[in-house]
């Protein structure tokens, strides 16, 4: 079993839960004692600036995996993120002294909320979780990584996108004097991604705001990146600034530079080859070089969540 259902919750994790609700509560209950003392909105997901600071109130998420996370240095010396390089041990060196502050996020098309919001503000509603979920790269390889974020979902009740908002578009930061890698036209910048509404409301997809505890290193998508485990791991756009919501299919960065390469869809597939290698096993990072490759799971894994929102669709041709 890779993932666990609600029912497969220790009782360690709800005593957790319970602990984390009860300091809510006394947290609440300072504020009303303590007035002015706490800043508006400290009931929500604070997210500090400095580099590695803690994250304060995570809750464990039942959609963990059980595997073993990788290491924090497997997680954050090889990266792809191609505003910082397109080597996979660029990023830790080229965003190191990137600032992800001040940052806003714009929430626009087809939804009732939107606007610019500080990044603070937009972090305010949501509750932060800890999820370890797998990546699986379109390169075959792969991770599990202890993510801290909020769910898509709730992000998406939130803003109340309207009845003609049939996906979802996410745009990256921009910006030449900050990321080194888009003076380069490796890819047409900004990177973008998107999912349907109905894959966006389904409970797994995070924004990630953080590592093993901690604030999001800068190379692994800082301030907030997206976290869809079912998918090649492209469509975990990076360090975010736009949200978009659409009644047409938005263009996906891999699509346009590769279309017959790389889909809109990315569902992780075993039976369903990349055209220049397969994608049947994956190395798992950090393993042993005398390890074998470990055989690709069906949606990575995750298929008891996410089969059904691809009933009678062709999975060979919709890539
Ligand atoms: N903006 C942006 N997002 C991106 C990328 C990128 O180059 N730019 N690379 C993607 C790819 S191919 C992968 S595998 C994951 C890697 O995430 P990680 O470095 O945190 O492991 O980020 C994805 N998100
Ligand atoms: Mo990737």
């Amino acid at each position: 079993m890779l993932i666990k259902k609600p029912s497969d919750i220790r009782p360690s994790e709800i005593t957790s839960q319970e602990n984390y609700l009860n300091r809510r509560d006394f947290i609440r209950a300072g504020a009303i004692a303590g007035g002015a003392l706490l800043a508006p909105g400290a009931f929500g997901a604070l997210i500090p600036e400095a580099r590695r600071a803690k994250l304060d109130g995570v809750t464990e998420s039942p959609f963990s995996t059980t595997e073993t996370p990788n290491s924090y240095d497997d997680i954050t010396t090889y990266n792809n993120f191609y505003e910082f390089g397109t080597g996979k041990n660029d990023p830790v060196v080229n965003a190191r002294d990137f600032k992800p502050r001040p940052w806003t996020i714009t929430v626009e098309g087809e939804a009732e909320k939107t606007g610019t919001f500080e990044f603070d503000d937009f972090m305010k509603p949501f509750d932060l979780e800890e999820r370890i979920y797998r990546m699986r790269c379109v390169e075959a390889w792969s991770m599990v990584i202890p993510w801290v974020g909020i769910s898509l979902a709730d992000v998406i009740k939130h803003v109340q996108p309207t009845s003609r908002a049939k996906y979802v578009a996410f745009e990256t930061l921009n910006d030449p004097e900050r990321m080194p890698g888009v003076r380069r036209r490796v890819l047409e910048w900004p990177y973008r991604e998107g999912l349907t509404i109905e894959e966006a409301t389904n409970p797994l997809p995070i924004l990630a705001v953080g590592l093993y505890g901690e604030v999001l290193p800068n190379q692994n998508g800082a301030p907030m990146r997206l976290v869809v485990p079912w998918k090649y791991g492209f469509k975990g756009i990076k360090s975010i600034v736009k949200i978009h919501f659409s009644e047409r299919r938005p263009k996906t960065s891999w699509n346009m530079s590769q279309p017959s390469e790389y889909g809109f869809y990315a569902n992780v597939n075993p039976e369903v080859d990349h055209p220049r290698w397969s994608q049947a096993r994956e190395r798992r990072i950090g393993a042993s070089l005398f390890a074998s490759k470990q055989p690709t799971l069906m949606f990575n894994g995750y298929g008891e969540q996410v089969a059904d929102l691809y009933k009678g669709l062709n999975l060979t041709r919709n890539f």
